[in-house]
């Protein structure tokens, strides 16, 4: 279900400016977001759905809390705190109008609009190197103190051959569900930095290491860009990856060749 509020204005200090920093202008607010809100209208029960005065009173926290140079800054910030407290919320959308912007011009409104969804994310972990199954977990832990990272599980680890040729070492391996509210190029530079911390240097590729972390699947989305290809193109034919997510979920749909996990 949509919930949409509309025109919803601030008295506040957001700008470049000096003086915008000072002196208080308004900013407007139109919000749109998907919630999951069927049982609240069934059973006509508040306690189902997203409170909207809830979510007039946290977009004014944000708009008050502190100064922003960029309405951008302002709408993502919006956003992803409405992600953040509203576990119901699927989707938002946020747009911060500036009506009264200091232009020297005459015009009608001035808008940014900031989209962000929830994802289920199923990753694969693997190490090959030191303390294999400490890492995993510090992989693990580093990437859900991450904003918009939260994990929802983790399988099994299991010891696995290393397949390809080229690493020499036993590996462990893992997967993990992962509620995540960035968009999947922003996740990849998290999951970058979160291997740089532990250790992995990119050199040969398949050598042993001591972190690597695969996106899977993100939601139901298909993906092919430079350096970003989901589901991961060649997870199918790897048992160290479809192994733990036959634990995690096996009746998960895969969106390139639309069978269940547990029937790969
Ligand atoms: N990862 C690779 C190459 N080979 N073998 C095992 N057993 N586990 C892995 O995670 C793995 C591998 C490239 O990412
Ligand atoms: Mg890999
Ligand atoms: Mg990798």
């Amino acid at each position: 279900m949509k919930i949409e509020i509309s025109s919803l204005e601030v008295l506040t200090t957001h700008g470049v400016l000096p003086e915008e920093k000072v002196n208080p202008q308004p900013f407007v607010f139109d919000i749109s977001l998907e919630a999951d809100c069927e049982e609240a209208a069934l059973r006509d029960d508040l306690s189902k759905t997203v409170n909207y005065s809830q979510v007039c009173a946290l977009v004014q926290n944000v708009a008050t809390a502190r100064t922003y140079n960029l309405i951008e800054a302002l709408a993502r910030e919006c956003a992803f705190s409405i992600l953040e407290n509203f576990e119901r919320v699927r989707s938002v959308e946020v747009k911060v109008s500036k009506p009264k912007a200091p232009v020297k011009a005459q015009f009608g409104n001035i808008s940014v609009s900031y989209y962000a969804e929830r994802n289920s994310v199923y990753i694969s972990l693997g190490s090959s190197m030191g303390d294999r199954e400490k890492t995993i977990k510090a992989a693990l832990s580093k990437l859900s103190a991450m904003r918009g990272i939260k994990l929802l599980r983790t399988s099994s680890m299991i010891k696995t051959a290393p397949v390809g040729g080229v690493a020499q070492n036993e590996f462990v391996n893992c997967a993990a569900e992962l509620d995540c509210f960035l968009s999947p190029r922003a996740l990849l530079d998290k999951i970058h930095t979160v291997e740089a911390h532990l250790g992995r240097v990119r050199s040969r590729r398949w050598d042993d290491r001591p972190i690597d972390i695969d996106i899977i699947f993100f939601g139901d989305k298909v993906i092919a860009e430079e350096g970003l290809a989901v589901p991961h193109p060649h997870y199918a034919s790897r048992a160290f990856v479809t192994l733990p997510l036959k634990e995690l979920c096996p009746e998960k749909i895969c969106p390139l060749t639309h069978k269940a996990i547990k029937d790969m």
